[in-house]
């Protein structure tokens, strides 16, 4: 059995990718969270991004709320918009939690 913790998106990503901050907007404009994993620079060295996804280019993005795996970055973002984007179709597990502070009127 295994058990997870924390944000339910895993976001495969490299430093300095333009495709993967393409991705990283889409993530903060709908306020999701997501834990990062930094692949190897090296693209024959990205076993564990292969192994999840089957390929070695990044972004790369798994939501296990929707049980969806996906690489592309325009993909990625069609389907974070659909997904949790205004007209979307799920409440977010993943949307960080709104500030519940009272009295502010
Ligand atoms: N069409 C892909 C391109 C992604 C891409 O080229 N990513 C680079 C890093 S910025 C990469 O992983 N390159 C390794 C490779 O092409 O195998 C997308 O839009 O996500």
């Amino acid at each position: 059995m295994s058990e997870r913790s924390g944000p339910p998106i895993t976001f495969y990503r490299l430093q300095g990718c333009p495709y993967c901050e393409r991705v990283t907007r889409a993530l903060d404009e709908y306020d999701l969270e997501y834990r990062s994993r930094f692949v190897e620079p090296m693209h024959s060295d990205r076993d564990v991004v292969k192994r999840v996804a089957g390929v070695r280019t990044v972004p790369v993005v798994v939501d296990e709320t929707t049980g969806v795996t996906m690489a592309e970055s325009a993909n990625i973002v069609d389907y974070l918009e659909s997904t949790y984007g205004e007209n979307g179709r799920l409440e977010s597990a993943a949307r960080e939690p709104e500030s519940t502070a009272e009295g502010d009127d």
